[in-house]
């Protein structure tokens, strides 16, 4: 361990919750490990919701036009190349030493995460003045930046009590009934998928946004269909959400930070990748199913392509769900490979304290 360090961590919210999602995520993980944090967020709205509470070690600073001119601090991490205003990457270039630069960018499971991970890139401000901004690749690999994971994560899911936490929730599961957590964006398959989970007794909890409001319009106002019945949840704080992930059954999750999560939940889980222009999801989607389903059985591995390809509208949605059984032990082998790797933060740490 060194000395704690003084942390600008800037965030810019494009669209949905992921770019705050992670942001936060990662302040306060650092935060919780003793490090000073200064959050610059062009728009907190999500924080109402997702960290109500705040943190204690955490400083909001409202990334405004023009920008609070604040002095920099020994490490400067922009989170998906958000650009830090122009007057405070020139006071980073007058400080001394200059603060660590680092860019966080997205996860992928792609080669050139591996690859591009901790690479230099010059910057240059005015003749004779360069500053190193640094790539920093979250992945599934240690050969990458790991992925954010607090180190209390373990020590809270043994002691957590599920029956005790939904009672809190207001969810009452019947007895027999399977659990399922519904975030996603706008799905054309929903409606099939819902099919497939009303063959067997299942309350799925649909999240607000499109989850809710699609789910709401397959299903009417009675919310049923077989022995499928659906509850809708409101937002709940980040370590809530990751609360909901533990006691369900199966995840339906997208983005970024709640596809993590559902790593760290250890149960079966499917994702709804990003879309993004011209396909490039769906490279990225088949990255990461080459590297998951690698170590499956090959029909299990199979049957999660298929389902994940099918929720993606890269192929059809099959007929039937993985068997659950192996794909819940195999989701749990899963987990446990990716904890015996370095986690996101200690990479991050271990970058800014060997650069200064
Ligand atoms: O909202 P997202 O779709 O975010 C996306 C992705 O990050 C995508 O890669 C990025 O390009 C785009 O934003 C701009 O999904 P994600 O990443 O899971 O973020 C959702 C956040 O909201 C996450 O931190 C979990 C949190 N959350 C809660 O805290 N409570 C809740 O009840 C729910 C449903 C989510």
């Amino acid at each position: 361990m060194g000395q704690p360090q003084a942390w600008d961590v800037f965030c810019r919210v494009i669209d949905n919750h992921g770019d705050l999602g992670v942001a936060w995520r990662l302040c306060a993980d650092l935060a919780d490990r003793g490090e000073r944090v200064r959050l610059w967020v062009d728009d907190a709205s999500a924080l109402a919701w997702m960290a109500p509470q705040g943190h204690p070690g955490i400083e909001l600073v409202a990334w405004t036009d023009p920008a609070p001119d604040l002095a920099p601090r020994d490490v400067v991490v922009e989170t998906f190349g958000c650009d830090p205003p122009p007057r405070f990457v020139q006071r980073m270039a007058e400080r001394l030493p200059e603060p660590v630069w680092i860019n966080l960018e997205y996860l992928s499971a792609e080669a050139y995460a591996e690859r591009s991970h901790g690479l230099p890139s010059p910057v240059n401000l005015a003749p004779g003045r360069v500053l190193t901004k640094r790539f920093f690749f979250p992945g599934f690999t240690q050969a990458t930046g790991g992925l954010l994971r607090e180190p209390g994560l373990q020590a809270a899911q043994e002691s957590f009590d599920r029956s005790a936490w939904l009672r809190d929730q207001g969810v009452a599961l019947d007895s027999g009934e399977r659990l399922v957590s519904l975030f996603c964006y706008v799905n054309p398959a929903l409606g099939r998928l819902l099919d497939l989970l009303a063959e067997t007794p299942t309350l799925l909890l649909a999240t607000p946004g499109a989850p809710a409001a699609q789910v709401s319009a397959l299903l009417g106002p009675t919310l049923r269909r077989g022995a499928l019945r659906a509850q809708l949840v409101p937002y709940a704080p980040q370590p809530a959400y990751d609360r909901l992930l533990w006691a369900s059954d199966l995840n339906v999750v997208r983005g970024e930070d709640s596809f993590v999560r559902a790593h760290w939940a250890g149960k079966p889980f499917v994702w709804h990748i990003y879309p993004q222009q011209g396909g490039a999801h769906g490279v990225k989607l088949e990255a990461f199913l080459d590297r998951f389903v690698a170590g499956a059985d090959p029909a299990l591995a199979a049957s999660l392509r298929s389902l994940w390809l099918g929720w993606n509208a890269l192929a059809p949605l099959p007929s039937a769900l993985p068997e659950f059984d192996p794909w819940r032990d195999f989701t749990q082998a899963w987990r446990q490979g990716l904890l015996a790797q370095v986690d996101l933060s200690s990479h991050l740490l271990g970058i800014a304290r060997k650069t200064r």
